[in-house]
């Protein structure tokens, strides 16, 4: 599987040209992507990056990429990141690795969002994996009975003993809404939730899906 996300995650890295900016995904697949940049960067590719979490940055101090800001770069030409769940139309649940807020900020602000994941996230449908839901901590308990008021069952991400706190300072709600049928109008009712940072459905953001397959070919969706 670590072969499959790797060929994937590279052949998405190989398409950066010189001069580009950008954004580094978070998770095991993007973990392959960062690592061929820094390989490139040596060979003397010239890019800047701006990290989707504190992960991600050390990633790339560790792999010599030069880092910026947005104070520093308006666009991003390319951000390149893994996702949980990727449907027929591009829709994508993310989260998992608990950097959706970073990830969707960077996401949006790039000219284009290129997804790499292995055959295993292909659905017809989200929603098999729970949705990650970002919540500020002030009234936590609060915003969860008001997630689940729109019909699903939550729970707190933990880490150990305590609540799972992110880069951001904020905590995480799995949310199990069961398949879902129209990703775009439960990740606004999500978002209008007092409380509510961001949601993992990454609604008509991806423009390209990169999927990594066992017979080693890559299928471009
Ligand atoms: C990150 O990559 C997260 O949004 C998503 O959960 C994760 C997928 O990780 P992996 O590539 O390790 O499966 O972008």
């Amino acid at each position: 599987m670590e072969e499959i996300k790797r060929r994937v995650a590279e052949a998405a890295a190989e398409q950066v040209k010189d001069g580009m900016t950008v954004g580094l995904g978070t998770g095991s697949t993007a973990y392959w992507a960062i690592r061929k940049l820094g390989e490139r960067v040596k060979e003397g590719l010239n890019v800047k990056a701006i990290a989707t979490s504190s992960r991600s940055e050390s990633l790339a101090v560790e792999f010599g990429i030069p880092l910026v800001t947005f104070a520093e770069t308006d666009v991003l030409d390319v951000t390149i990141d893994g996702a949980d769940e990727v449907d027929p139309a591009l829709n994508l649940i993310k989260g998992g690795g608990g950097a959706l807020l970073r990830e969707k900020i960077v996401a949006a602000a790039s000219r284009r969002f290129v997804v790499v994941v292995d055959d295993t996230k292909r659905v017809d449908r989200l929603g098999a994996f729970p949705l990650p839901v970002e919540v500020v901590t002030f009234g936590a308990e609060a915003t969860k009975r008001a997630l689940e008021s729109l019909g699903c069952a939550s729970r707190f991400r933990m880490a150990d003993k305590c609540e799972y706190v992110t880069d951001n300072g904020n905590f995480i709600l799995d949310c199990d809404f069961g398949l879902i049928r129209e990703p775009e109008p439960l990740a606004q009712a999500i978002n209008a939730i007092p409380g509510v940072v961001d949601n993992g459905l990454f609604a008509n953001m991806a423009h390209v899906v990169m999927v990594g397959c066992g017979d080693g070919s890559i299928v471009v969706m």
